[in-house]
């Protein structure tokens, strides 16, 4: 989508901090992180949000999850991560591109929400 702002940090349009990229998925720094490792994992395809997931190209969804356990690996959080995928308004979602934050290096509170 040519308006969308994780499309065009895809695309390279935006500069990011990439720490992560296979034909499915691009991993960067988020740039207001919540804990000493915040990472956001998006498809390359333009879904707006994980209730929309299931249109995403065969592959895409396995590969964000094996990116994720790849991504831990490389930043070294041995000791747990937390993944969020905020959804729509209620959820706060800000940025209507789907995409995992990858949470670690601290430890996280024992609630959700
Ligand atoms: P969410 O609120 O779940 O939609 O998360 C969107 C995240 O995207 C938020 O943590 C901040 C991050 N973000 C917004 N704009 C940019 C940007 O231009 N670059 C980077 N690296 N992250 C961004």
């Amino acid at each position: 989508m040519s308006d969308c702002l994780f499309c065009k940090i895809v695309a390279g349009e935006i500069p990011s901090s990439k720490v992560y990229e296979d034909e499915y998925c691009y991993a960067f720094r988020d740039i207001a992180p919540q804990a000493p490792t915040h990472i956001l994992v998006v498809p390359k395809a333009h879904v707006s949000d994980i209730a929309h997931a299931g249109d995403l190209p065969a592959g895409t969804v396995e590969a964000i999850l094996s990116a994720i356990g790849k991504i831990a690996a490389q930043e070294k959080l041995e000791n747990g991560f937390r993944v969020v995928s905020n959804c729509g308004p209620d959820a706060c979602q800000s940025v209507p591109h789907l995409h995992f934050h990858i949470l670690g290096g601290r430890k996280m509170g024992d609630r959700m929400a």
